[in-house]
């Protein structure tokens, strides 16, 4: 045998990472670091495992089976190991639980918890994302009764209790334009909602219960006449109802995950709260689901970066390793640097989010959680494709190949931008924040970080390029077009503030590698701009 290449290895997850141990033991006390350092510990084993284990098991995917042998409907789905396991693991490690904890860093020890737990998971983060969004949004309802009864099952660390939430909006007329759901709710004889309509995406739909808007029989249209409910998709038997599964989607990624197309005919289902407003009302599920997308898209992230970083030091070509050449080294450790931009700017989301939730969160921090969430999901879902796509390469033709495993990477990364708002979407959700918010409580927040002059007249040139692109861009078509390049500045303002918020608490190495990774980010460039007139596009598009 002459020649075989290594593959690459996967060192600890947690042992290994060089962002999220020194991040945590510098935010959190003292005895809340150490009390929750066995969970990672335990979360990191299982991921380390399972990347070993799909090195040697054919990818699976779920099978449903409509019908048992006898004629009757059954709507079975059969699933993956990972999502066999993935309930006893949550709850075990209380992945869930964690973030409703009452302390202001419970929204940090929870994405922690995720950031580790996810690749290894094949995408059950996302019912556990809309499970944890579902319980937000039962929260913030303060529907007592709805509490009562969802809670205890949502954020159960008895795996016996656990009940997965889905959460159904997106309808074939819908898409992004939630106000055309065409589900309808309507009350039968004995004053029981129940649901009929057609959910064209219910991403993992083997869960026990769900968040639906349908429209009220006889009210309006639009978003504002839309009704949020809670649905039990279950009978006392164990057996679906009013509901049926049309068929599994064929996905480019994400295959693990039993992504649905199903009917409701007659599902009982419980108003959340009043019942017009429901997308208002769904506002806080979304905002947690857009965390659990930017951890998630970080987490993918680290992986391909922890494989590319440990390949280069093995691959040897042109009679050195990869990581001796010096392009090579430069194009990793560019992708480095946009990495851990993003890992500081969604791990400080998170921590806002804790605090905002503890009541602990100052009214300029309020503004940076709203703003910043959608436009922190929009570019870290577009930078994991990016990243990947080039983690990739680092591998050279291994990178294309299936049973390396490394293609998945790139297939579910491609998610990302999509699901839970497109980037465009987001984009306008930032203007919409924008519109809702003082400008100046957002520009103080954001300098506040920058501890020093470090990188403050970067950020306070960037803030100037967002004011003076909101100023021009006035009403209509042309302040729409540039709502990427406003969320986008806005995301590497806010991730440079992150970082140099970090430089305050770091110790000597810790300093150095921080300073170091902020000035290559700085020379990357904070801002972005829209060239060109919509008119101008207009011909460019349509001839
Ligand atoms: C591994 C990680 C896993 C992550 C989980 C993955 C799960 C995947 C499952 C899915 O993808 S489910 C489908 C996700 N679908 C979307 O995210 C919908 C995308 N569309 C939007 O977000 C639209 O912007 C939206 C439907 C919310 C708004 O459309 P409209 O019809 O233009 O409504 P409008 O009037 O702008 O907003 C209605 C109200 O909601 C307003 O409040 P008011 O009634 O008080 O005026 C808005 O201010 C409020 N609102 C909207 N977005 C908000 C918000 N409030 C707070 N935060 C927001 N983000």
């Amino acid at each position: 045998m002459s020649f075989v290449q290594e593959a690459p290895y996967l060192a600890h997850p947690y042992r290994s990472d060089r962002l999220l141990r020194p991040w945590l033991a510098r935010l959190l006390p003292g005895d809340r670091f150490d009390a929750i350092e066995p969970d990672l510990d335990a979360l990191a084993d299982y991921a380390a495992m399972a990347y070993e284990r799909r090195q040697r098991t054919p990818t699976r995917e779920p099978i449903l089976t409509q019908w048992d042998a006898w004629g009757h409907r059954v709507d079975r789905i059969a699933l993956t190991q990972a999502w066999e396991e993935g309930a006893a693991i949550t709850t075990k490690h209380s992945v869930l639980a964690a973030g409703h904890e009452a302390h202001e860093y419970a929204r940090v020890e929870q994405f922690a918890r995720v950031y580790l737990y996810h690749v290894a998971s094949e995408f059950y983060t996302c019912p556990l994302a809309m499970t944890d969004g579902a319980a937000t949004a039962i929260k913030a309802s303060g529907n007592r009764a709805l509490m009562d009864r969802a809670l205890p099952h949502f954020l159960a660390t008895d795996v016996s209790r656990f009940w997965l939430s889905g959460q159904w909006m997106t309808e074939t007329h819908g898409g992004s334009d939630v106000g055309n759901t065409e589900t309808v709710a309507r009350r039968d004889e004995s004053g029981q909602w129940r649901l009929y309509g057609r959910k064209w995406f219910s991403s993992a739909v083997v869960g026990e219960a769900a968040m639906a808007l349908a429209r009220p029989e006889g009210a309006g249209d639009g978003t504002g006449a839309l009704g949020l409910f809670f649905v039990e998709t279950k009978d006392a038997k164990g057996r679906w109802q009013g509901l049926s599964i049309d068929r599994l989607k064929q996905k480019l990624g994400t295959r693990e995950l039993p992504t649905a197309e199903i009917h409701l005919d007659g599902l009982p289902a419980t108003p959340v709260g009043a019942l017009e407003h429901g997308v208002r009302q769904i506002a806080p599920m979304l905002n947690v689901t857009r965390t659990w997308n930017a951890v998630c898209a970080v987490a993918s992230m680290s992986r391909a970066l922890a494989l590319a970083r440990d390949y280069a030091g093995r691959r040897q070509a042109f009679g050195r390793r990869l990581v001796d050449q010096p392009l090579h080294r430069h194009t990793l450790a560019g992708m480095q640097v946009e990495f851990d931009a993003a890992f500081a700017l969604t791990f400080r989301i998170a921590e806002l989010l804790g605090k905002s939730e503890h009541g602990t969160a100052s009214p300029d921090e309020l503004i940076l959680l709203r703003v910043l969430t959608p436009a922190t999901k929009l570019w870290t879902a577009k930078l994991a494709v990016k990243i990947i796509s080039e983690a990739l390469e680092c591998f050279g033709g291994a990178g294309y190949i299936e049973d390396t495993g490394l293609p998945q990477l790139l297939r579910d990364a491609q998610v990302y931008p999509i699901w839970e708002g497109t980037t465009n979407v987001l984009a306008l959700d930032v203007q919409r924040a924008l519109r809702s918010v003082d400008f100046g409580g957002l520009r103080r927040a954001l300098e506040g970080q920058c501890t020093g002059n470090h990188p403050l007249s970067a950020v306070r040139s960037a803030l100037d390029h967002v004011a003076a692109m909101l100023e021009r861009s006035g009403q209509g078509d042309r302040r729409e077009v540039s709502a990427r390049a406003v969320a986008i500045t806005l995301a590497r303002t806010a991730a440079a503030g992150a970082m140099a918020r970090r430089l305050a608490g770091a110790e000597n190495q810790g300093h150095a590698y921080t300073t170091l990774v902020l000035d290559r980010f700085l020379a990357h460039g904070l801002e972005r701009s829209a060239s060109g007139h919509p008119d101008e596009d207009a011909i460019l598009v349509q001839g």
